[in-house]
């Protein structure tokens, strides 16, 4: 017999459930089978369906976190010490804030709050491994292990025997990295041309104190919050990482050496001496990790006569040479500087014709200091290849290079913007660099500047602004990235260097169109991206921001032109100008408590939205080119002594001309 049912109650559809420490329930398990079964029963049909419903759902969750969960747990396992020390296992949401005065090596444990890594991985089949050296050599590589930094990278090493690649498939690493030569242990001192600035500098006057000021408190905040991490975030006061390698910490290495920032400099000195290591299961950008950390340690060799940045140089220099080995030696995009695996982005073969083209100072400069040539030897394959490359219209490059057949692809557009700018400055800087000597490097410089005399130059309406727009299949438009405003001061270089005197009155138009690109924002900082206007008719303006552009990424060109343009031509005008963005960057873009951040809108003071970044240049570039601007002393990183890389980085000119 069935218990009789209690009295039907009002069919409701929804779950009612009832928790009870029933002091009726005697502990067997017959009895609560029966009772659940019942109660079951009792249920209508949707209520039993949502119950089904929300138990699978509860079981599928819980199988997919329990494989995400244990993917996780292989990959770490998979990564090296190291790499695991720079993540906090535990953050904080919030970082608690170190006094300024604190030492950050001092205190590794308080960590800001979980960075974020923006490793590009390419595809496993796409990747090469690097070329083994033959045994007897790695012996003999094995033998020059005498200091300390290679012993510890050896330690390192020995660590990372298996990685997880980006689809957490694990390879064997087949290490293609070289150890420091035995040159580099006693390498040749700096050249005679390459004056120690520090001790010549005038003492600073107040525009260059003023650039001080700010450096220090963007440096503050990095310290504070992101020692020994790649960039600042300056607002949730933490870090970002981008290769793992301190990269505003190098980059900024020679910026404090200029500025006389002797204890800032001694302190970072100690972090790349003690900290920064290169055996890391990591990939980095060819060029971007060349141009600011081969250029930053260069540069601040060259500097500071340290041969701990040269040593450090070499070793990195030796890791990136993977890239190279290309059916077609066109440097792939991408390269493991632990594991020596080398590989395009992810969502294509080809390389960057900028980033291909703009490597060639910092591996010609390391071969001058070792002695060793394969680093000049592969990147001036490439400046060769790409001189002989048909595909370009009068001189000017397309954007991208296909490492496979060495040809260009996506075949005519032309800018002088993202993705081919830096071709046309490494061009002359090169030919400047070897001492003038190189005439296809200035063949192609001058035949360029006609190019883009001819097929990119205009004049906006209606004020007149000259602009350098795009080409694409024969069709212009008038959009100019804020990158092209790099492009005034290498004008004013190579009219400076004996080029043509018109070269220089371009320059001096396109610097009145870079500093109104800056002035017509209601912050006075320009976005990343304009348009001009064509239209005499129109009442529209000259510079035109669409929405998708407004944002300002702390970038230099606007200034690092008008050191150019200051330091060759003498008009104080140029100065005023760098002095009004300085007071901008201070208004709309200083974060109180540390740093400067990039911001969304630089059409809105009233709320210029920071993005929560200080991109490494900031400091290598901007600020420095800033204190240079304001300086009056033509010797101060004189242009006939030194040739600035594309981050700023000041490298000597080889064969200077007599009496520079
Ligand atoms: C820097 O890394 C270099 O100046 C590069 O040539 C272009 N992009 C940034 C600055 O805008």
């Amino acid at each position: 017999m069935y218990p009789t049912p209690p009295p039907a109650a009002p069919h409701r559809d929804f779950i009612s459930v009832t928790l009870s420490l029933g002091q009726s329930y005697d502990g067997s398990k017959s009895w609560r089978r029966r009772s659940c079964w019942r109660k079951w029963k009792q249920l209508s049909r949707l209520q039993r369906n949502v119950i089904l419903f929300l138990l699978t759902f509860l079981m599928l969750c819980g199988l997919l976190s329990y494989i995400s969960v244990a993917d996780q747990w292989r990959a770490v396992n998979g990564r090296s010490a190291e790499e695991r020390k720079m993540r906090p296992a535990d953050p904080p949401v919030l970082p608690a804030p170190q006094k300024a005065d604190a030492n950050p090596e001092d205190s590794p444990g308080v960590l800001p709050q979980k960075p974020q890594r923006h490793f590009r991985r390419g595809p496993p089949n796409l990747q090469i491994r690097a070329p083994s050296k033959d045994s007897k050599d790695r012996r003999q590589d094995d033998t020059k292990q005498r200091d300390e930094m290679v012993g510890d990278a050896r330690q390192e090493e020995n660590t990372q025997r298996t990685v997880v690649s980006w689809r957490g498939a694990v390879i064997e690493p087949q290490p293609g990295t070289e150890l420091p030569s035995r040159k580099a242990e006693a390498p040749p001192r700096p050249s005679s041309q390459a004056p120690r600035i520090q001790s010549q500098a005038a003492p600073p006057n107040e525009r260059q104190r003023a650039v001080i000021d700010a450096f220090r408190h963007a440096w503050a905040g990095y310290r504070k919050f992101a020692w020994g991490h790649d960039e600042l975030k300056p607002v949730s006061r933490s870090f970002s990482e981008w290769f793992g390698l301190g990269l505003t910490l190098i980059d900024a290495l020679d910026t404090m050496w200029i500025l006389g920032l002797k204890k800032e400099f001694e302190e970072a000195r100690k972090w790349v001496s003690k900290k920064l290591r290169f055996q890391k299961d990591v990939d980095v950008n060819l060029f971007e990790s060349t141009i600011r950390v081969l250029g930053g340690l260069l540069s601040a060799y060259h500097l500071s006569g340290d041969e701990l940045f040269l040593r450090k140089a070499e070793d990195f220099g030796n890791r990136l040479m993977p890239a190279f080995q290309t059916p077609s030696k066109i440097p792939y995009s991408d390269v493991n500087i632990g594991t020596g695996a080398a590989h395009p982005p992810r969502w294509t073969s080809d390389s960057t014709v900028a980033e291909v083209t703009s490597i060639q100072l910092e591996f010609r400069e390391l071969s001058r200091l070792t002695g060793r040539k394969k680093f000049q030897e592969a990147a001036e394959e490439v400046t060769r290849h790409v001189h002989s490359l048909s595909g370009k219209k009068d001189g000017l490059v397309p954007m991208f290079i296909s490492t496979h057949s060495g040809l260009f692809t996506h075949m005519g557009v032309f800018t002088l913007g993202a993705r081919a700018d830096s071709y046309y400055e490494y061009l002359l800087k090169q030919w400047i660099q070897g001492g003038k000597k190189e005439t296809q490097l200035l063949e192609d410089y001058l035949e360029a500047v006609e190019g883009i005399k001819k097929h990119l130059l205009r004049r906006s309406e209606p004020r007149k602004l000259t602009f350098v727009g795009e080409l694409a299949h024969g069709r212009f438009s008038a959009k100019m990235d804020h990158l092209v405003c790099f492009l005034p001061g290498t004008l004013a270089l190579g009219a400076h260097h004996g080029l043509p005197a018109d070269h220089m009155e371009l320059a001096r138009a396109l610097m009145d169109t870079c500093y109104q690109m800056n002035r017509q924002m209601e912050t006075g900082l320009s976005p990343e991206i304009v348009h001009f206007n064509l239209y005499p008719q129109s009442d529209h303006k000259d510079v035109q921001v669409k929405p998708a552009d407004r944002h300002n990424l702390l970038r230099p060109e606007t200034v690092e032109s008008l050191f150019y343009l200051h330091r060759l031509t003498g008009d104080p005008k140029y100065q005023d100008w760098g002095w009004e963005l300085l007071q901008s960057f201070n208004a709309y873009t200083r974060v109180p408590s540390g740093g400067y951040s990039s911001i969304s809108n630089v059409r809105d003071p009233l709320n210029p939205q920071p993005r929560d970044k200080m991109e490494s240049f900031f400091l290598g570039e901007t600020l420095k080119y800033l204190y240079l601007l304001f300086s009056d002393d033509p010797d101060l990183l004189s242009l006939d002594a030194y040739v600035f890389n594309t981050e700023a980085h000041p490298l000597p000119i080889w064969a200077p001309p007599r009496g520079a």
